[in-house]
């Protein structure tokens, strides 16, 4: 490690005074320009974590749904997946050091894990379209570079691609090839194959329209179009040219306000869906005849994709385990629905994509969303395995449902939640089984519900335990939420600090919106 001209470069990226970060469940995000320290810096961790995994490690400059002024930024580890969370540890201590004990920190981490420096390292980064973002992945760069790793820029990518980039890379390209041609190819081949068989009533059925949050997506998914045209035509809103990134648009404002995005055009009953501004969620949604806008969410998403994948593999008859993992914020009727109607078994995590992704590694099949439209499928090794060789066989019913299977398997990136890749997983579903999007809407109710936000002194005062369900501090908040709870029926509501921001949230359903509305700022007054 060559410590002076480690020494030289830091001097480049002084830590603002008094600023603490924490490496939280979306990796760094703050103003962006508070950032350049915390993104050399990043550029250094990367390096040993790569030595460490002997692998290569990914880091995405983006704030995701945050204002543009925001940015930030977050590792990936060697599958593709969120940065371990000992590690996350390491990021925050170092992002945190005073410029003068950046070195030793350094030194210590290096100890800690036992790294051998002597070992290559090697990271890609990929960024989003903020302004700030081709500045801050140059100060990442430099990090990685000062301790002599080696660095592939893709420049421009969503998250989910730079998942995938850094998966194909550490598979020996067995995933897919590591450009983003080679990701539209993989994804555009699966949906154009999915969907071959699929009967189509009228040109409508194969149009979409997307916000893409005047985001990244618009410019990937752009991109992309050329490729699967055969089997559906997009058009694109919010695409960057004038608007203000996440600003009255894309998955998160949508799904937040339960309202239509600004700046797309629609028609009764038309299919749209958002992205958000670095395209890992993805939501639907149509306006009826009335007038009345129906949101589908990731809890809708996820009883869609769970329904056929469970006829696919009944059809197979392979004993292949489904589970499908949610969040305390899955709807309570979707919940309902998945294990009376579909009758898959439904588990509950934390929120956050690194809980309900590692749930979902159990299963041969694991199901993950989280209501705001983050998720995707997973499918062990044994049970593609299985799949593909069942797809080899005889022409059978059976082996054309393992072919669609193979085909899913494609489709769904197995590194993270994709809004690109679970639009096509989508489009392909309602395609092949003939459904409208009022139809998909009409699989179950969602119960009333309500979300607040709490400002409060400290938000650690709260604690929670049984995936953020109930609260176990301060003493007497869970009885006080008990009690309200019975006041209203089909009632369910649980408070827990915010990951992402400096306030609580609070979560209420209830048989009626006025019922949910009142349980929801009841429980906020207990809060205080
Ligand atoms: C982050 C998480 C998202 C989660 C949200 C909750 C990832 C990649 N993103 O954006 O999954 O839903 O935080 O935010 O894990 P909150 O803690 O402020 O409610
Ligand atoms: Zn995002």
């Amino acid at each position: 490690m060559d410590l002076d001209a480690l020494t030289k470069h830091a001097a480049f990226y002084a830590k603002p005074d008094g600023l603490i970060l924490q490496y939280g469940t979306a990796g760094f995000r703050t103003k962006a320009e508070h950032l350049d320290h915390v993104m050399f810096r990043m550029g250094l961790l990367a390096v040993l974590r790569s030595k460490q995994t002997k692998s290569t490690i990914g880091v995405m400059v983006t704030a995701s749904h945050n204002p543009e002024e925001d940015n930030g930024v977050k590792l990936v580890d060697p599958l593709g997946e969120m940065l371990a969370p000992s590690w996350e540890e390491h990021a925050t201590c170092l992002a945190n050091s005073e410029d003068q004990n950046l070195q030793s920190v350094l030194m210590d981490i290096s100890e800690k894990v036992a790294v051998n420096l002597h070992q290559d390292a090697f990271v890609v980064i990929g960024r989003d379209t903020r302004p700030s973002s081709e500045k801050l992945s140059q100060s990442v760069i430099d990090g990685v570079t000062v301790l002599g790793g080696q660095v592939h820029d893709y420049g421009l990518l969503t998250t989910p691609q730079l998942h995938y980039m850094v998966y194909c890379r550490n598979t020996s390209g067995q995933y897919g090839e590591a450009t983003t041609e080679g990701y539209y190819k993989k994804l555009s081949k699966a949906f154009v194959e999915l969907t071959g068989q699929a009967f189509c009533s009228g040109d409508d059925h194969r149009k979409l329209k997307v916000d893409c949050a005047n985001g990244i997506g618009a410019l990937k998914l752009g991109e992309m179009k050329p490729y699967f045209s055969q089997g559906l035509s997009v058009q694109l809103f919010n695409d960057g040219s004038g608007g203000k990134l996440n600003y009255y648009c894309g998955a998160d404002f949508v799904k937040t306000h339960q309202k239509p995005p600004q700046g797309i055009e629609m028609k009764s009953n038309e299919r749209c869906c958002s992205f958000d501004g670095d395209a890992d969620r993805i939501v639907y949604y149509y306006q009826d005849v009335d007038g009345h806008f129906h949101l589908l969410d990731g809890d809708k998403i996820a009883t869609l994709i769970s329904s056929f994948l469970k006829e696919l593999v009944l059809e197979i008859g392979e004993s292949l385990n489904i589970g499908v993992v949610q969040t305390a914020y899955a709807n309570g009727s979707s919940t309902r629905y998945l294990e009376e109607v579909v009758k898959v078994p439904v588990y509950c995590t934390k929120t956050g994509v690194k809980h309900l992704h590692h749930k979902a590694q159990e299963f041969d099949i694991g199901v993950y969303f989280e209501a705001n439209g983050h998720g995707t499928v997973l499918f062990s090794k044994a049970a593609e395995t299985k799949i593909k060789q069942l797809a080899k066989e005889l022409e059978d019913k059976k082996s054309k449902a393992a072919k669609m299977l193979e085909n899913v398997i494609d489709l769904f990136n197995q590194a993270t939640g994709d809004a690109i890749s679970d639009m096509l997983v989508i489009e392909a579903v309602l395609a092949l089984k003939g459904l409208t999007i009022q139809q998909w809407d009409a699989l179950y109710t969602d119960l009333p519900n309500r979300q607040l936000k709490v400002k409060v002194a400290d938000r650690q005062v709260i604690s929670t335990t049984d995936a953020e369900r109930q609260a176990v501090k301060p003493p007497g908040l869970q009885e006080a939420i008990n009690d309200l709870v019975k006041k209203y029926k089909l009632s369910r509501a649980f408070v827990r600090p915010s990951g992402t921001e400096d306030i609580v949230r609070v979560y209420a359903e209830a048989d009626s919106q006025e019922s949910a509305d009142s349980l929801a700022y009841e429980v906020s007054l207990a809060v205080f």
